[in-house]
This record gives structure tokens, C-alpha cells and sequence, in this order.
């Protein structure tokens, strides 16, 4: 495998040029093409619904899609996945609905449907950075007890890295060995916080050495580099390997979210240059050449995507009626008291005045 840096893994070239095997199937390796248009148009889409004010605040992922989809395709059905409030790519290509995902930006509580089999091993965002990674870790620790032969993978970004909670998972996995890939999308900046403001190591990747298992860097523009790396670190933790830190080195084109202004903080013409590694048009420079994608291929493959976009948005909005008391639930076995008596008072006794 060729390498876009020293130590960043890279099967595929910007140019299209393959320096590695691809162990993917033609119809693998048009799914995964077909994910990340899928994610694209989502995201174009849910950017431009939240100009018109029809969803609330919203994470774009443009940019990072190799990486989302990557990683997702790797999983296994059974390997448990922790995404991001960035990775609506991850809940695509676990098979989550584009309505459920749309759902949630519109204010629904349980956007995750309990009926659906995908939905039981793909957590629920976590908007607190780096909460997902101690549950992550548990989860893995409880399947290692209970002798279940799966991993499961945490998605976080660079600015996580920061955390307390990132160093406890980390180091609770290194010493218990437990079934984890950790998932670093660092797309170059946490907000406005540029990568090398946030951490004086050199790369993300070598944090793992302090807990005592392997970090690796992998072009995360390159999803069958990503493919490659996340299911062998996933392999290697299904077969008592422990953990495995995967760096997917990759750039946020777009804003933080769409409440932010990047151009107060980023130099744009950084950013141009990463627009030129754009993760879409590499795949399709692969499919084309191996497979001979043709431009008909192309159009009906946006068209699909669009069409299915449109049919989940308007599934989500006719979807009406969210109930306030679902805030409440899905978060404790045994509601504590001071959620009990909010729930009362906005639930059960709304007409009291206080
Ligand atoms: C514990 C906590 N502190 C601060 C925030 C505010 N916050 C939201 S996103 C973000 C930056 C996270 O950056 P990074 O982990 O690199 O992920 P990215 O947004 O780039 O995908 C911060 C600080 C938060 N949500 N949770």
C-alpha cells in the first residue's frame, strides 16, 4: 500500500491510482459509491432545509464521507457502532432509515425505531463530546464477557481527543483488552480549533502507545483504505486482539454547523486544496477504471439519491405529533426523582401554574 504521507495508509490515489488491493466485489464497491452520493445528497439537502428553517440546527459531513461509509461498510451486523452528531453517513450505510435520521433533526425524541434490527446495535448520538466512548468500551466488555464474537466501533473527532472520557476509555481498553476500534475522524479543526492547537502529539494515532495497544493513520479520503484498515483493526478485535486507535485523516469542507461561520477562522485556501482530495470523485475515478462507470451509471445513481432524499423528507414531515414526554424516555431503567417530577410538571400537570 502506497501512503499519502509516511504513515497514512492509502490504497487509492487522488488521481485514481491504485497502489494496493481493493478485496472488494464490483457490487461492494459500487454500494459503498452509491452510500456516499446517498450521504452527500442528504447533506445538501439537510443544509439547504435548514435555511428554510424546516429542520433545526445541523452537522455537515461533507467531505468526510469516505470516511463515514469506510468505516460503517466494515461493521459486521452484529459489531455494535457508537456514530457521532456528524455521522448521519454511519446510520446510512447501517441501514437506518433517511426519515429516522431526519426525524431527529426535526425534534423527535425516539427517532430510533426499537422494531428495527439495525437500530439495536447503532447508538443514539451523543452530543457531549466523547461520551460515547466509555459506553462503547462497556459494550465491548460485556460482549467479551458474555463470549459474543463481535467488536464495536466508537466514532469521535479530533477535538474528543481532548476529553477525560477519551484517556479513561482508552486506557480502561488497554488494560481490559476489549473488543474496541476507536474511530478518530480528524477533520482538522474541533469548531474553530485548528488540529494543532488541540494536541502538541504529532499525530492523533500515537496516543494509543501511552495505553498500550496500536494507533494507526489512514487516508481518510480513500474509503477503500479506510474499508481495508477499520476491518482489520474490527477482525483483530473479534479474535481477542484488543483495541486498535484507527486516524482517519480527513477535512471538514463545510461549517462546524450551520449556525457557524468558517471563513472567520480557516484559511480558505487550505480548504481549496482539500477540496481537491474530494473522497466522491475518487471512488468514481475508481469505479470508472475498473469497472467502467459510465456517465449514464453516474446520472441514474444521483437520480436515485435524490429521489430518495425527497421521499424521506417528506416522510419526516408528515410524521407530526411528537410528544414532549418523549425527552424522557430511553435514558433510565428507573427514572430519577428530579426527572420524574419535570415529566409531571410538563407532562402530567401542564395546566398547574407554578
Ligand atoms: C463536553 C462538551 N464540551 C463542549 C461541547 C461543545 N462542542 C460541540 S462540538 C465541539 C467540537 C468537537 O470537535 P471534534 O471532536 O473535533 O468533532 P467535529 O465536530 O469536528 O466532528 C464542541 C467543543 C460539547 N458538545 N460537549
Amino acid at each position: 500500500m502506497a501512503s499519502q504521507a509516511p504513515d497514512v495508509t492509502q490504497v487509492v490515489a487522488p488521481d485514481g491510482t491504485v497502489d494496493g488491493d481493493v478485496e472488494l466485489s464490483a457490487a461492494d464497491v459500487t454500494e459503498i459509491y452509491r452510500f456516499q452520493v446517498l450521504a452527500r445528497t442528504f447533506d445538501e439537502k439537510a443544509v439547504s432545509l435548514h435555511r428554510q428553517g424546516r429542520i433545526g440546527t445541523y452537522a455537515p459531513l461533507q467531505g468526510q464521507e469516505a470516511a463515514q461509509v469506510g468505516a460503517a461498510y466494515a461493521l459486521s451486523d452484529d459489531d455494535y457502532c457508537f456514530p457521532t452528531y456528524r455521522d448521519h453517513a454511519m446510520y446510512l450505510t447501517r441501514g437506518h432509515s433517511l426519515r429516522n435520521v431526519l426525524l431527529h433533526l426535526l425534534g423527535a425524541g425516539n427517532y430510533v425505531d426499537r422494531e428495527d434490527p439495525a437500530a439495536l446495535t447503532t447508538f443514539p448520538i451523543t452530543i457531549p463530546i466523547a461520551t460515547q466512548l466509555p459506553h462503547a468500551v462497556g459494550v465491548g466488555m460485556a460482549a467479551k464477557y458474555r463470549g459474543d464474537d463481535v467488536a464495536a466501533l466508537v466514532s469521535f473527532g479530533d477535538g474528543a481527543t481532548s476529553e477525560g472520557d477519551f484517556h479513561e476509555a482508552m486506557n480502561f481498553a488497554g488494560v481490559f483488552e476489549t473488543p474496541t476500534v476507536f474511530f478518530c475522524q480528524n477533520n482538522g479543526y474541533a469548531i474553530s480549533v485548528p488540529r494543532e492547537r488541540q494536541t502538541a502529539s504529532a499525530t492523533i494515532a500515537q496516543k494509543a502507545q501511552a495505553y498500550g495497544f496500536d494507533g494507526v493513520r489512514v487516508d481518510g479520503n480513500d474509503v477503500f483504505a479506510v474499508h481495508d484498515v477499520v476491518s482489520g483493526a474490527l477482525e483483530s478485535a473479534r479474535n481477542g486482539g484488543g483495541p486498535t486507535l484507527v486516524e482517519a485523516v480527513t477535512y471538514r469542507k463545510g461549517a462546524h454547523t450551520t449556525t457557524d461561520d468558517p471563513s472567520a477562522y480557516r484559511d480558505e485556501d487550505d480548504a481549496e486544496d482539500w477540496r481537491l482530495e474530494d473522497p466522491l470523485d475518487r471512488a468514481r475515478t475508481y469505479l470508472t477504471e475498473e469497472f467502467g462507470w459510465s456517465d449514464a451509471d453516474e446520472a441514474a445513481t444521483r437520480e436515485w439519491a435524490t429521489e430518495a432524499v425527497a421521499e424521506a423528507v417528506a416522510a419526516a414531515e408528515d410524521h407530526t405529533g411528537f410528544e414532549a414526554g418523549e425527552m424522557f424516555e430511553q435514558a433510565y431503567a428507573d427514572m430519577p426523582a428530579h426527572l420524574r417530577e419535570q415529566r409531571r410538571q410538563l407532562v402530567d400537570e401542564p395546566e398547574v401554574e407554578r
